[in-house]
């Protein structure tokens, strides 16, 4: 008899849970193989791939997302700019078309887990909360497969109970480094600007490929170029840490947003730009 009890705390919890987030137009959404993969030692971020399907009859957008496992969820979008393939975090939100699924996968749109509360485990699931602009919001588990895995695995019907909530994110000390990710589609590169104050700065780059397994390359170029003043772009070779980390000293003259570029040289005749934007106090 005892063993019914669980059952229906389950089914009150699951309609509480429901009710809590029950938007109008919830049914018109649903998202599914949601999918990440185990990050390898000392990564500050992880990506997330999931398919958005919208058979409403309106266009919905996905405006923002967050989770317990991660500072911030952002979402990323990837796109051509003069030959370089630049990575921003989209700002009016990731349209999804009516009558259409959206599908992230690797090399394209993603959604990226920046400042990870701890390392992400194969066989873990990670709690997102997504928010559309007419679904609201709803929630999906990204499911962790292993490093450098190449989609989703089967999706296992469970329940909520194995849900891994990391702990809340520490606070930021004084002098921050400026921190962010720039996504090629053969390239993931964390990059960390230290301090994140204009003055002399000091650039590390630690390279991925497209599966997010370490990346070594023959040599790294780094360009700053402030996209509000008119200051000369500076350019400079980085210096070997690691097989897949590199360092270099640069000045960055003024606060404001600039662009930092990536030139990498992945073997002969063979050479990737990638750029981000990044914001120097
Ligand atoms: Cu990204």
């Amino acid at each position: 008899m005892l063993h019914h009890i669980p059952k229906l705390m389950i089914v009150v919890a699951a309609t509480l849970a429901f009710v809590g987030s029950a938007p109008t137009a919830a049914h018109d959404v649903t998202v599914g193989q949601a999918w990440s993969r185990a990050s390898p030692k000392g990564a500050k971020v992880a990506a997330g791939y999931l398919a958005i399907e919208n058979h409403g009859t309106a266009i919905d957008r996905l405006l923002s997302a967050s989770s317990a496992a991660a500072a911030k969820v952002e979402i990323h979008r990837m796109s051509m700019q003069d030959g370089i393939m630049t990575m921003r975090p989209v700002e009016d939100g990731l349209a999804i078309p009516a009558d259409q699924t959206v599908t992230l996968a690797p090399g394209g749109d993603h959604i990226m887990f920046v400042g990870l509360n701890a390392p992400f485990e194969e066989g873990q699931r990670i709690p997102v909360a997504l928010r559309f602009e007419r679904a609201g919001r709803i929630d999906v588990d990204f499911e962790v497969g292993p490093v450098g895995a190449k989609g989703p695995r089967l999706q296992i019907a469970s329940n909520a109970s194995q849900v891994a909530v990391a702990p809340p994110p520490k606070p930021a000390p004084a002098e921050e480094p400026f921190f962010t990710h720039i996504c090629g589609t053969r390239v993931m590169a964390d990059v960390t600007v230290m301090p994140g104050r204009h003055g002399p700065v000091e650039i590390v780059v630690k390279l991925e490929d497209g599966d997010e397994k370490p990346l070594s390359v023959d040599a790294l170029s780094v360009t700053l170029s402030n996209l509000d003043k008119k200051i000369a772009s500076v350019a400079a070779i980085a210096e070997r840490l690691s097989s897949d980390t590199w360092k270099v000293r640069m000045t960055a003259a003024t606060d404001g947003k600039w662009s930092l570029a990536l030139g990498i040289d992945m073997g002969p005749g063979d050479r990737i730009d990638v750029a981000a934007p990044i914001l120097i106090e």
